[in-house]
């Protein structure tokens, strides 16, 4: 059979297929949705948020098939992925809605699943069996983004980098304690163990003050925890 005849039956019978897995309600697509922000962002109040609105009836005007009434049934499902813990969704709406608290920052990726059951809005679809629709929704600690630029750095002109950002601004006053540390150490002496870790403690420490710091240093390298 000339190829272009091979694809055309191929796609008439994927077609096919599609249509009799839709009649006989099979088909139940998957879209995975990842939030992404810097941290701080929002991402995971308006993933909790979303969700609780999803499933409360709350006001989406602008979601177009919830507002029309298009989407029958909302529910949360078994996220798929063994490997990745569960969105606690759950805690996050207890912390916000009754113990109004925000939730702390993000710790590890986690992931959530939430199935729509909606009528198509075009008539012909509206036809067969009702569609159902998955959403994995992903939260991540926004300070991975910041890990980005590090896959272009090797060890040497990250070091630089980040002594010479140290040496800047507000920096300069948290920083101190560890670069007066780094000053003393004799680079060309024996290693040891005792100044590893003092160093490796101040340098987090500096981490620290500059994430807790209210003039909001978001910026910071990894090592803060
Ligand atoms: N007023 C108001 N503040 C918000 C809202 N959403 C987030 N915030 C503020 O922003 C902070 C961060 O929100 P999160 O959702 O934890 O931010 P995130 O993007 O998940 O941050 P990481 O987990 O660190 O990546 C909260 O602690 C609140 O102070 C909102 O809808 N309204
Ligand atoms: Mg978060």
């Amino acid at each position: 059979m000339p190829p272009i005849l091979t694809s055309l039956t191929d796609d008439a019978r994927i077609a096919f297929d599609n249509l009799s897995d839709r009649a006989s309600g099979f088909v139940n697509p998957t879209l995975r949705l990842g939030v992404t922000g810097l941290s701080r962002a929002g991402k995971t109040v308006f993933i909790s948020s979303l969700v609780h609105n999803l499933l409360n009836g709350g006001r989406l005007p602008v979601f177009e098939s919830v507002r029309s009434g298009r989407v029958s049934k909302i529910r949360l499902e078994p996220q798929p992925d063994d490997a990745v813990p569960r969105f606690q969704y759950e805690d996050h709406v207890t912390a916000l809605v009754r113990d109004r608290i925000w939730p702390d920052s993000t710790r590890a990726i986690s992931q959530l699943r939430i199935t729509l059951d909606y009528e198509s809005a075009s008539g012909w679809n509206r036809l067969f069996s009702p569609g159902r629709l998955s959403i994995d929704i992903v939260d991540y600690p926004g300070e991975w983004l910041l890990d980005l630029p590090l896959l272009a750095q090797d060890f040497r002109t990250f070091s630089n980098n980040t002594a010479e950002r140290a040496r800047r601004g507000v920096r300069a006053e948290l920083a101190s304690e560890w670069m007066v540390l780094a000053q003393a150490v004799k680079i060309e002496g024996p290693a040891d163990e005792g100044d590893a870790r003092r160093l490796a403690e101040a340098f987090t420490a500096y981490l620290k003050a500059c994430k807790s710091d209210e003039r909001s240093l978001s910026t910071l390298p990894p090592g803060a925890s």
